[in-house]
């Protein structure tokens, strides 16, 4: 045997696993970190050979690239399905070329057997039971009002379902803000005159909970008193409005995982049996945590 001819050593590029990842859009301060540390993990350097394309959250985007994956041939697809349904037709076109997939952050369900190799991401369903424990514990007679992200994506789907498990009979209203921030703020607008007694907003990421903060403060309210705001994923833009006592409570999902993507591809691409599932472990805060926190945070 010759190890030489089996170590990457960074030289040729026919050594390289070709990848294609295809990303489901940017619409969250989430995702710009994920992608980023995608980009930075996904490299040459690293023995990877990198298509990246953003669907920009649509999902006929990113069905196409999926398939252009395919008729390139890659050696292996990783990808992060904007919503769970719809994508029987594309993974049985993978399966039958017989391309590995490595499914990130969110989920999917299909008719197709064994659909993936993988999946990591983080315990959806946790982050609504925790965010509702908190709620429960700190303002159990809230009405409260679920902006929700986008419908039928996994991350929407399971936060609201342990939220819900906890705190259900408190939701008075819903929406969708499509986990964007001037959608959260649009919805947030509207819910303010549909729910006038709402005392606190579940907003299934920070970047609603930030539009909505613009709503409230627009209509003469107080973001985190009159209105209490409870978010997930804890980017620096979301723990800065903890800080400010803006929002009360946030539930971390880290976007930070591109080196432990690297691993299973690697390992994928070589045949080795992985984990079915990598479970990201995430954290939760509230408004003791300190300015040179937020500002340390590195994403
Ligand atoms: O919470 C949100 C993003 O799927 C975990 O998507 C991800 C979610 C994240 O838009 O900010």
């Amino acid at each position: 045997s010759d190890p030489a001819s089996t170590s990457g050593g960074g030289g040729g590029g026919d050594d390289l696993i070709k990848v294609g990842f295809s990303q489901l859009g940017a619409e969250s301060g989430w995702r710009t970190a994920n992608t980023e540390s995608v980009k930075a993990s996904l490299t040459k350097e690293n023995g990877i050979d990198l298509t990246f394309v953003d669907a920009q959250q649509k999902q006929e985007n990113q069905i196409k690239a999926l398939r252009d994956f395919v008729d390139q041939g890659v050696d292996v697809i990783a990808f992060s399905p904007v919503i769970e349904t719809g994508w029987d037709e594309v993974l049985q076109d993978i399966k039958d070329a017989e391309i590995p997939v490595v499914l990130v952050d969110r989920t999917v369900e299909t008719t197709v057997e064994d659909p993936f190799v993988t999946w990591i991401g983080a315990d959806f369903k946790q982050e609504g039971t925790t965010a509702g424990e908190w709620v429960k514990e700190n303002h159990p007679d809230a009405k409260i009002f679920e902006l929700q992200g986008t419908m039928g994506s996994g991350a929407q789907t399971d936060r609201q379902e342990g939220f819900r498990e906890v705190v259900g009979a408190n939701v008075i209203g819903e929406a969708s803000g499509n986990f964007t921030r001037a959608e959260g703020k649009t919805a947030t607008e509207a819910a303010l005159a549909a729910y006038p007694d709402m005392d606190l907003i579940f907003a299934h990421n920070d970047d609603m909970g930030l539009g909505a903060i613009e709503a409230i403060e627009a209509a003469g309210k107080k973001p985190g008193e009159d209105i209490k705001i409870v978010t997930v994923d804890g980017v620096r833009d979301g723990l800065q409005a903890l800080v400010d006592k803006k929002f009360n409570f946030v539930v971390e999902c880290n976007p930070v995982f591109g080196d432990q993507i690297v691993d299973l591809i690697k390992k994928v691409d070589a045949g080795e049996t992985v984990e079915k599932e990598t479970i990201v472990v995430d954290e939760a805060f509230d408004q003791t945590i300190t300015q040179e926190f937020v500002d340390a945070r590195s994403f």
